[in-house]
């Protein structure tokens, strides 16, 4: 199917406004909500990504651990090609070293560093490509606490839009629109519930992270997905220390302090250009505390409760 046939289904779809975020109203498309821009990458990699066996597919709702993931995982599969201080994650944003399926995948499944087994999505499990559902390939999937995936999201764009000399939504209107599931890709909770209950039936295919948990105990996550991935650490890497290596040239401090991620920027010349500063902004739990109301924070959680209700899931 051709563009302009994507951007005629895309006009028949059900439309709301969205955070304002370049102006993009929202489009709910099989069940989830994103910017016309995103869904016609979507639909065109469904019916174009070939999925090979060896990908690692990297699949989080936005705000949930993205950045942190992929570096970690491009950390785990390069590491015989370069070390903690040679990494291309020193010079590069870690978007920037892992494909984006719905962008830069969206057309042809060939554009890619054939020796680099990695790629990324924000689509939902219901909606990936056929290929990557079949084939063996394996899916990370990332999740967060939805207060501080809120209170990062609502960060995220009003300094993409403060950027572009626009103001940002209230935080009261964004939060108005995340509760009642109008999110870039959202409602969160069914992608969440989505993933979970792919990990469920299928454990092989699916590793279910939370960032809590990664954030309490990174090393012992980072072995858990370098085997889970096919990259196990051998006992003369783990006695060399090279998972806290690891962990440590991935830690926010770290990422968040090269030159490249305080001064850089992605999509240069495009529409579509963000301040690489902008993926790293505190790396916390529970930071949701400094800016939702006891009553927000109530209201959220009864939301996440109801929707989680007998999934065996917590978040
Ligand atoms: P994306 O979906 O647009 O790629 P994503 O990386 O998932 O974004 O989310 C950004 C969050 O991860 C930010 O959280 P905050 O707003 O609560 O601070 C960002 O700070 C955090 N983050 C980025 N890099 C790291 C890291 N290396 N370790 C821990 N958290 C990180």
């Amino acid at each position: 199917m051709k563009m302009a046939s994507f951007k005629e289904i895309i006009s028949t779809l059900p439309r709301r406004e969205g955070w304002k975020d370049s102006n993009n109203d929202f489009f709910l498309y099989q069940g989830f909500w994103c910017s016309s821009f995103f869904i016609e990458g979507v639909m065109s990699a469904q019916q174009n990504f070939q999925s090979q066996p060896s990908d690692i597919v990297i699949c989080s709702a936005p705000k949930t651990g993205t950045t942190w993931l992929k570096s970690l995982t491009f950390a785990i599969v390069t590491r015989t090609t370069f070390d903690d201080s040679t990494s291309p994650l020193l010079t590069n944003l870690s978007h920037d070293c892992v494909p984006f399926l719905e962008v830069d995948l969206a057309q042809s499944s060939t554009n890619r560093d054939p020796k680099n087994p990695l790629l990324a999505t924000h689509v939902p499990y219901s909606s990936l490509p056929r290929s990557i559902i079949d084939s063996s390939c394996k899916i990370v999937y990332i999740c967060r606490n939805p207060k501080d995936s809120f209170v990062s999201l609502y960060h995220f764009i009003a300094r993409r839009l403060v950027f572009k000399d626009m103001k940002p939504l209230a935080l009261e209107e964004a939060f108005e629109l995340y509760c009642q599931g109008v999110s870039s890709y959202g409602p969160y909770w069914d992608h969440v519930l989505g993933f979970w209950k792919a990990n469920l039936d299928r454990p092989d295919k699916i590793l279910f992270l939370k960032y809590e948990e990664m954030m309490e105990n990174t090393a012992v996550y980072v072995k858990k997905l370098a085997d889970f991935i096919g990259y196990p650490f051998s006992s003369e890497e783990i006695k060399k220390g090279l998972v806290e290596k690891i962990v440590s040239m991935c830690s926010f401090e770290n990422l968040s302090n090269l030159e490249v991620n305080k001064s850089g920027k992605r999509r240069e010349g495009t529409p579509g250009v963000i301040e690489n500063k902008i993926y790293f902004r505190k790396g916390k739990v529970g930071d949701w505390e400094n800016y939702l109301t006891p009553e927000m924070a109530a209201r959220l959680d009864s939301i996440t409760l109801q929707k989680l209700n007998g999934s065996g899931l917590t978040l």
